[in-house]
């Protein structure tokens, strides 16, 4: 990302004086990838070069390496991390969906995104485990509680929420339209 692409519009025109990176944090089908894309059209409309880094396109695209125990999740989120950190160099926007069930290893991204004088702005995915088990798109969850995957987010294998994020959505309970209105505010506050 190299600089802002300015709006044509200077009313609806953001240019960040700052980068910042929002991070969304929570379980599989918590809503991270739908909102994460959306914010990513929002702030593309308003002008922001924007990144999206999406955990489950990542894993594909860097090929079979990476798998789900603690030290490869760990891999995949610190590189996650390297990559926003770079972009905050050019006041760009970066936007993470990925799980990042470990406390220890968000809190890193977020001392290095803001090591560079960037916001971090971590998003809370908080929808109950209930309801993502009767929901469940993809069929993991069911697999999940027959022993069939192995150390599954949220039924064998930890996950950790943050503590004091800067947002929490619960799609279960707000539309989409409502949680991308309050993220852009935020991420307005956090660039300027
Ligand atoms: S993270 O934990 O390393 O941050 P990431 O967000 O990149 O996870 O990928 C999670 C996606 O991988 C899930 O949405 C799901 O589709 C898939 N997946 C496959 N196996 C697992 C597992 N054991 N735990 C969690 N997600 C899994």
């Amino acid at each position: 990302v190299k600089g802002n692409i300015p709006s044509r519009d200077p009313e609806t025109a953001h240019r960040p004086v700052r980068g910042a990176t929002v991070w969304l944090t929570g379980l599989s089908g918590s809503g991270k990838s739908t909102l994460a894309a959306h914010l990513a059209r929002a702030l593309r409309g308003l002008g922001c070069a924007t990144e999206l880094l999406d955990g489950d396109q990542i894993r594909a695209a860097a090929g079979a390496g990476l798998g789900f125990g603690r030290a490869d999740r760990d891999t995949h989120v610190r590189r996650i991390g390297a990559r926003c950190a770079d972009l905050m160099a050019g006041q760009g926007i970066a936007i993470v969906a990925a799980i990042s069930p470990y406390r220890a290893t968000r809190d890193e991204c977020r001392a290095l995104v803001e090591s560079r004088g960037a916001g971090f702005i971590e998003v809370a995915m908080q929808c109950p485990l209930p309801v993502l088990i009767r929901r469940d798109p993809k069929g993991l969850y069911k697999k999940a509680l027959a022993g069939e995957i192995k150390n599954f987010t949220g039924i064998s294998d930890p996950y950790e929420p943050p503590i004091f994020p800067e947002a929490t959505v619960d799609i279960s309970i707000e539309s989409v339209d409502s949680a991308l209105r309050r993220l852009v505010q935020i991420v307005r506050v956090k660039t300027t």
